[in-house]
């Protein structure tokens, strides 16, 4: 499939290094698949779903002891450690490599070594990197050529270059003391040992687009982000396009594939979805910053996803998907997850495999994790600019997070250098996607604190950086908060399509169309100007929801400083500068 000679030497390196039976290369004809799709069922790792009602579909369980990525087994392996900052694990890379190499050794006894060559971003296109995947799972193949561009079309665009990433992935005997997911920014290599979790596993996602990307980025000029990309259509066609940031699992796929409500609808306007997770950043011709979505699919938490909260995420998973530890209904051979609806099957195996009766069982019966694998090009609502080579230009970038007091629903940052403040500051809820305990607020800037692939500190200051590279042509930074709640504990805001009207107020205000109130902490909407019409909201719980505190901004400022102390005398001077303006205008 191929001549070139640095991936031919590394491939047979690897093959003496696991000792496989035999070696299959990955060329993305839909024979091949086929064929790793029923080898998968023979084996067990997949179950095959009802064709009919869910054509191409399987289920895939995991080991229960490996559902989520595991952030303390999750490290940045760079000569120094400091390269690696205050918020990422380090490890010396000749350790990593002594540790992975003693753990692959022989590992793939009896096994196929697959070898996955992969592009991340659309072919043809200057954002896109090309990556081999070596592994022993077909489940991991399977997710791979739904996630990612895979084949000899990879393998003709790589010709004879040596500009790609190595990954070797091996499943090992799943022991969670010897899982590992290494990463070697300065020699292109990523390692995962003893997962098979798809955060862990898939490395063209997590390893390469976010933490390999985002290491390369700050020496070349671009940014690698954990943020999903849409465009709202106006109703008079013309589209403005957001990235939006949040921690994982707090519904940047439900922003994604957002559906207007009625009355946005009859007006005219559309949101398309270009991408959910991801998006590479980079200065186009005109000056802009332009973003592409390097992924080919969605990797998306089923659990809560029903056809209220995301009705085309439903539709993107009725074919060739890939299930991960949902319930398995044994009546119809379908698939069920909490939140979906609230007719459970009471006939079905739980996440586990073990009897469950959604009538009678006390616990849940898919994880709470639970993900699915499909087909970008199944969402009704992807854009036409999914594929295009030089992406979209954006207008806006959305920071947000899980938070239930403090933060309002929406602010605007006073400009680019407070925007990056914000973004710096961020804090959420933790959630499912990641092991240790859910429901913690801890600070997650950019979303990006278990992606970042090098010290945060220069990450910040290459945010920064881009600010001043982009000029007055870059984006407006906002923030926003759907999880507010009353004192009861109830959400405030209805989420979901009704985000549309925050996005609106969003677009205004980039277009210069509304005024706002300035407050502490940025601008903030006035009541009338966002639109609550047909909502079930009171003026005063949008009061609520656009009340900004000064007592508990206070109380911020210190888990800020305390937060930022991590990064000692390499915190940019820009951003101690920002705090200390936010501490004035509290009048501290
Ligand atoms: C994801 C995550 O799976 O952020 O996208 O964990
Ligand atoms: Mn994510």
């Amino acid at each position: 499939m191929t001549n070139n000679i640095y991936l031919l030497k590394w491939i047979r390196e690897m093959e003496e290094l696991v000792t496989p039976e035999k070696v299959i290369w990955i060329n993305g004809s839909e024979i091949q698949l086929e064929n790793l799709r029923q080898t998968a069922c023979r084996s067990g790792d997949l179950v095959k779903l009802n064709q009919e009602k869910l054509p191409g579909c399987y289920l895939h369980r995991t080991n229960p002891n490996d559902a989520a990525r595991v952030e303390s087994s999750t490290f940045i392996c760079t000569k120094s450690k400091e390269e690696a900052g205050p918020t990422n694990n380090w490890m010396q890379p000749k350790e990593a490599y002594k540790i992975s190499y003693d753990l692959a050794k022989g590992s793939y006894k009896g096994k196929v070594m697959y070898v996955i060559p992969y592009m991340m971003g659309p072919v043809g296109s200057r954002f896109s990197k090309i990556g081999v995947e070596i592994t022993d799972s077909v489940t991991v193949v399977l997710n791979m050529a739904i996630m990612t561009r895979t084949g000899q079309k990879v393998l003709d665009a790589l010709g004879d270059s040596n500009d790609w990433v190595r990954g070797l992935h091996c499943s090992c005997n799943l022991d969670p003391e010897k899982r590992y997911v290494f990463h070697f920014p300065e020699d292109n290599t990523i390692i995962s040992l003893n997962s098979n979790y798809e955060g862990n596993a898939l490395l063209g996602k997590k390893c390469l687009a976010l933490r390999l990307a985002s290491y390369k980025g700050e020496k070349e000029n671009w940014m690698a982000e954990h943020m999903l990309i849409l465009g709202v259509q106006k109703p008079d066609g013309e589209i403005i396009y957001i990235c939006a940031a949040f921690p994982s699992a707090c519904g940047k796929t439900n922003l994604a594939m957002l559906i207007p409500p009625e009355m946005y609808k009859e007006k005219g306007y559309k949101v398309w979805c270009v991408g959910d997770d991801i998006a590479w950043l980079r200065k186009g011709k005109d000056g802009r910053l332009w973003a592409v979505n390097p992924e080919n699919g969605f990797f998306g938490v089923a659990s809560g996803t029903s056809e209220k909260s995301n009705p085309n995420a439903m539709q993107v998973t009725k074919k060739n998907t890939i299930f991960t530890n949902v319930v398995q209904n044994l009546d119809d051979n379908t698939v069920w997850w909490e939140g979906m609806d609230k007719n459970p099957p009471s006939h079905a195996l739980d996440w586990k495999a073990n009897p469950w009766d959604g009538k009678t069982s006390k616990q849940n019966g898919a994880h709470p994790n639970s993900r699915f694998t499909s087909p970008a090009k199944n969402c009704p609502s992807l854009s036409e600019k999914f594929d295009d080579p030089d992406g979209v230009p954006i207008s806006a970038i959305i920071f947000g997070g899980r938070r239930a007091q403090t933060t309002p629903l929406v602010y605007e940052s006073f400009d680019w250098n407070h925007g990056v403040f914000v973004g710096s500051v961020m804090s959420s809820e933790t959630t499912a996607a990641a092991t240790g305990k859910i429901g913690i607020v801890r600070h997650d800037p950019m979303a990006m604190l278990p992606f970042c692939g090098y010290n945060m500190s220069k990450y910040f200051q290459h945010w920064l950086d881009m600010g001043k590279f982009i000029g007055n042509k870059a984006p407006k930074i906002f923030n926003v908060n759907w999880f507010r709640t009353d004192d009861n504990g109830n959400f405030l805001w209805p989420g979901f399509s009704d985000n549309l009207r925050v996005l609106e107020w969003i677009i205004n205000r980039c277009e210069d169309k509304t005024s706002a109130n300035k407050t502490p902490i940025g601008y903030v909407p006035f009541a009338s100007d966002i639109n609550i019409q047909g909502l079930d909201i009171s003026n005063s719980q949008l009061d609520s929801l656009l009340t900004v505190d000064n007592d508990l901004w206070k109380k911020e400022v210190q888990n800020i400083e305390s937060f930022y102390e991590k990064f000692g005398d390499e915190l940019p001077a820009e951003l101690k500068n920002e705090l200390s303006k936010l501490k004035e205008r509290l009048q501290y």
